[in-house]
């Protein structure tokens, strides 16, 4: 099928003018980042409803806060692979309209936007963020926000991060189960999503709304969708081309089929 579906999908690339990507844990997952559902997956071993709600966190900060740093220090230790560079180097290319939408809080596509920008504008290639960042954190009162990247110390609820301005504790810049996206943010992803032609997603299993609903405005639109992932997902019937395999393998073979 490989050769075949790679001719197909280069091609839908080729007719594209405007491309929105859409991203998700299995992008990251050659760089050693834990997805969150299969056979690996996060959620195999923890629970989301106990670390990824607005109860959990209510219930119990020191435990979330934990569970987060384990992730930061994980993530810390990644790199960008093949398939964000590819994304990065098509994003910068110029030669059609392209944005990267993505699920993933790992902060790699960004490294990997200024990684092959080099002394560029790396902004053509940063990716719009539907959950937030780890790296991230804000009050879970007022509207204080901060980048944020080192280690913290979880070994206590007294020495959970507070907020400069009132003090109250603060928390990852993410968006858990049961909460909206950022209105803008997901404003501007629906906007992209239905102007279109071809909306490319990759390692996402396509369950978690309202992110898995983009492609869907793109065909809505009259758009196309191609998908690159290990498996099946709820959007491979409605895909023109579904690639099976590694995205870090198939990207850098779709983008070098654009130069
Ligand atoms: C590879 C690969 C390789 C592996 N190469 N591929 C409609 C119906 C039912 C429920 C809902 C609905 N609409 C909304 C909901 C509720 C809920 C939801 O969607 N639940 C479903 C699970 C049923 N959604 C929400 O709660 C959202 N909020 C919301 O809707 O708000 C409405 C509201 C309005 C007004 C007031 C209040 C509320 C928010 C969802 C937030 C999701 N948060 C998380 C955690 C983020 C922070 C963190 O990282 O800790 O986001 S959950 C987790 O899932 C994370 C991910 O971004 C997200 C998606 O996961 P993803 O990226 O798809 O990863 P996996 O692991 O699932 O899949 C990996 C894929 O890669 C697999 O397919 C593999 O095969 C593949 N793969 N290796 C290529 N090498
Ligand atoms: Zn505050």
């Amino acid at each position: 099928m490989a050769v075949e579906g790679l001719e197909q999908a280069r091609k839908l690339m080729a007719d594209a003018r405007k491309l929105c990507v859409l991203t998700g844990a299995g992008i990251s997952a050659e760089s050693g980042v834990p997805t969150f559902r299969g056979p690996e997956g996060l959620w195999r071993t923890f629970r989301p409803e106990e670390l990824a709600t607005p109860e959990a966190f209510a219930r119990d900060p020191r435990l979330v806060w934990e569970w987060y740093e384990w992730r930061r220090g994980v993530i810390r230790g990644c790199r960008p692979n093949a398939g964000h560079e590819a994304l990065a180097r098509l994003a910068l290319s110029g030669g059609k309209e392209v944005r990267i939408l993505t699920q993933n809080v790992d902060g790699l596509h960004e490294e990997a936007a200024r990684a092959v920008a080099g002394g560029r504008d790396p902004s053509p290639a940063l990716p719009l963020e539907l959950h937030g960042s780890i790296f991230r954190v804000r009050c879970t009162r007022c509207p204080y926000r901060s980048t944020h990247r080192e280690p913290l110390d979880t070994s206590s609820t007294d020495l959970l991060p507070r907020c400069p301005r009132c003090r109250s504790l603060l928390r990852p810049d993410v968006v858990w189960f049961g909460e909206p996206l950022d209105d803008e943010v997901l404003q501007e992803a629906y906007d992209l999503a239905r102007h279109a032609d071809l909306c490319l997603v990759v390692g996402t299993s396509a369950l978690v709304h309202p992110a898995a609903s983009l492609p869907l405005a793109t065909v809505r639109g009259g758009g196309a969708i191609l998908e690159v992932n290990t498996t099946e997902t709820p959007l491979t019937p409605l895909a023109a081309v579904s690639l099976r395999g590694n995205a870090a393998v198939w990207l850098p073979l779709l983008q070098g089929g654009e130069t």
